[in-house]
């Protein structure tokens, strides 16, 4: 570890681990990594799968994560985390709890189904994250499902997506990620609304872009990029990451057959 990326370019993941690599802290470590910024990662849950399913999901035990995030930060001088899935009530409070003690910066994705189509969550999980981590959190990065869960506004277009975005920024700033409607983000930063032209890639290997998309981001904002750049540099970077992703694996030429 070079000494630069030991100081000002360290970034904690507080997410669930995905053994096959595609999503979770593997994710996370991978586009901190692209990005020069050295990954730490606190395990949220363990589950087995792979891109077609997910079959098995174990929670860690809170007070584990609770000394992996303080023993990390008992070394590390990081500033900016990013949070992904967070499977139940006790664990969304812990890390409210934590980027209060530690005055974090946080990138929330709302993590709450698998691409797969699992839930990855408790049940009322919207509702935890409204209660204790919305008002916490420096940018909150959902997809449109999670958008309509957290906002209980269906969106099923644009004017939806940005109705949506406008509830949520009461709370703290939020960027609406397109890729499951029309492929554009909507940002909203304080008082200020922004969308972010995107193009919808078509294929099948989305697994993981939601954990990839918020990594690049939480990244952007660690060298010094504002919101609104940090966030049209990670729509282009996940863009090139799905056009130029794994589409030769073994799993997707056995799915082929
Ligand atoms: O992409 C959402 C996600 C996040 N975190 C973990 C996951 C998944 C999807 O499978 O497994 C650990």
């Amino acid at each position: 570890m070079s000494k630069e990326m030991m100081n000002e370019n360290s970034s904690m993941s507080i997410a669930g681990l995905d053994p096959s690599g595609g999503a979770g802290i593997l994710a996370d470590a991978k586009t901190f990594h692209a990005h020069g910024i050295y990954a730490t990662c606190v395990v949220t849950a363990i589950t087995a799968q792979n891109p077609y399913e997910v079959t098995n999901i174990q929670k860690i035990d809170v007070d584990v994560i609770s000394d992996q995030i303080d023993t990390i930060l008992d070394v590390y001088p990081i500033e900016y985390i990013k949070t992904g899935m967070l499977y139940s009530e006790d664990i969304v409070k812990l890390v409210s709890s934590k980027i209060k003690e530690y005055q974090l910066k946080a990138v929330v994705d709302p993590v709450m189904i698998s691409e797969s189509g699992k839930n990855l969550t408790q049940d009322n999980f919207a509702s935890f994250i409204n209660k204790h981590l919305l008002k916490n959190s420096f940018l909150i990065t959902p997809n449109i499902h999670e958008a309509e869960q957290l906002s209980n506004i269906k969106i099923d277009n644009e004017d939806r997506m940005i109705e949506a975005s406008l509830k949520l920024s009461k709370y703290t700033n939020v960027v609406i990620t397109g890729g499951h409607l029309k492929g554009n983000d909507i940002l909203v930063e304080g008082d200020n609304l922004h969308i972010i032209e995107g193009n919808l890639i078509k294929t099948d290997n989305t697994h993981g872009t939601g954990c990839t998309y918020s990594s690049a981001v939480t990244s952007n904002l660690i060298k010094g990029y504002d919101i609104l750049d940090s966030c049209i540099k990670s729509n282009r970077f996940i863009q090139k990451a799905i056009k130029n992703g794994f589409n030769k694996t073994p799993y997707q030429l056995f799915k082929l057959r």
